[in-house]
């Protein structure tokens, strides 16, 4: 996992924005500092399997448990930083979804779809995550939509710091949608709560059905799969059950829409999930708003 390994640090940049403060502990490479320790990676027969022991990982140089150490301080770090988002955005009611897949798999021309369609409905916003380029911003903005573009460099997914920056440039709308379009990658993205309401998965059906069980985490975190391409089913050999089936095996809860971001087709049903996401979202700060205001109705009649 990068966060052990070190290749998410450094690199990032928030668009437009001169990050020219230092967070406590920020100034990593972490596998650079501590050497020492056996490599962990474990092989049985044949295979070479990296992913036995406590860590799950490997990192040249570094025991299990001081990898272990090291990937709890950068979770817990980036789980303070997803944490203030968390409750920036809920203070707002505004629903963020967290976009994740292997890349290409069609999240940005899901989202140019979604966002021209549902302009008129409610404010939406989107913050695009790459490596490198700003075009996925690009698109997102030909629709109108505000956007921010981070780029993580070197970095394999976006984290809460990232993003909590992301959004104090956008000032998204009260009551809207925030997209934030996740680095291509299957695998660490999984690991790093931004603040979101909830990860959807985009699956491509050229992907191959097996991906829910061969990165398992992912699936596993993900409230909703999106199976997209679905319009190339014809030309291809997808067991499209198949994979619903291994989805579910390693997450049970997960839901799971077929789409094609191309075409269109099965879109309805997506926003159908997305209405029912955001009223959720919106009752939620009305009934906690409530409350708060009863507090203060109980608290001023007490003082006569
Ligand atoms: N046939 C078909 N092609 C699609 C569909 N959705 C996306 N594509 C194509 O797949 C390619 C990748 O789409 P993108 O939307 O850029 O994928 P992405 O997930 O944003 O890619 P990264 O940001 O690089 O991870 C493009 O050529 C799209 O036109 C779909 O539903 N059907
Ligand atoms: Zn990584
Ligand atoms: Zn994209
Ligand atoms: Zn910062």
């Amino acid at each position: 996992m990068c966060n052990v390994c070190g290749c998410g640090e450094g690199e990032a940049r928030v668009e437009g924005e001169a990050h020219n403060h230092v967070h406590e502990g920020q100034q990593i490479p972490w596998a650079l500092r501590n050497p020492g320790g056996n490599g962990g990676g474990a092989a049985s027969g044949r295979d070479l399997d990296y992913g036995a022991g406590p860590a799950h990982a490997h990192a040249p140089g570094l025991s299990q448990s001081r990898m272990v150490q090291i990937e709890q301080d950068v979770l817990e770090k980036n789980d303070r930083y997803a944490a203030e988002n968390r409750e920036w955005l809920s203070e707002r009611g505004i629903l963020a979804l967290n976009l994740v897949s292997s890349p290409g798999s069609g999240k940005t021309t899901l989202l140019t779809r979604t966002v021209t369609d549902l302009a008129e409905r409610y404010p939406i916003s989107v913050v695009e995550g790459d490596q490198q380029t700003r075009n996925d911003a690009e698109r997102l903005r030909a629709t109108g939509a505000a956007t921010v573009q981070i780029n993580t460099g070197k970095g394999c997914h976006l984290d809460g710091h990232m993003v909590g920056h992301a959004l104090e440039r956008l000032q998204p709308a009260e009551h809207g949608v925030v997209f934030i379009e996740n680095v291509g990658n299957l695998v660490c993205p999984s690991s790093f709560d931004l603040g979101e309401d909830a990860k959807v998965v985009v699956l491509s059906v050229t992907e191959g059905e097996d991906k829910p069980v061969k990165y398992p985490d992912m699936f596993h975190r993900a409230d909703l799969m999106l199976l997209n391409k679905t319009d190339l089913l014809p030309h291809l050999d997808f067991d499209k059950d198949q994979c619903i089936a291994y989805a579910r095996q390693v997450n049970p809860d997960i839901e799971v829409l077929e789409v094609s971001a191309t075409t269109g087709e099965g879109f309805a049903a997506w926003y159908e999930w997305l209405e029912g996401r955001r009223k959720g979202r919106l009752e939620h700060l009305a009934g906690d708003l409530e409350l708060r205001a009863a507090r203060l109705r109980a608290a001023l009649s007490e003082n006569g």
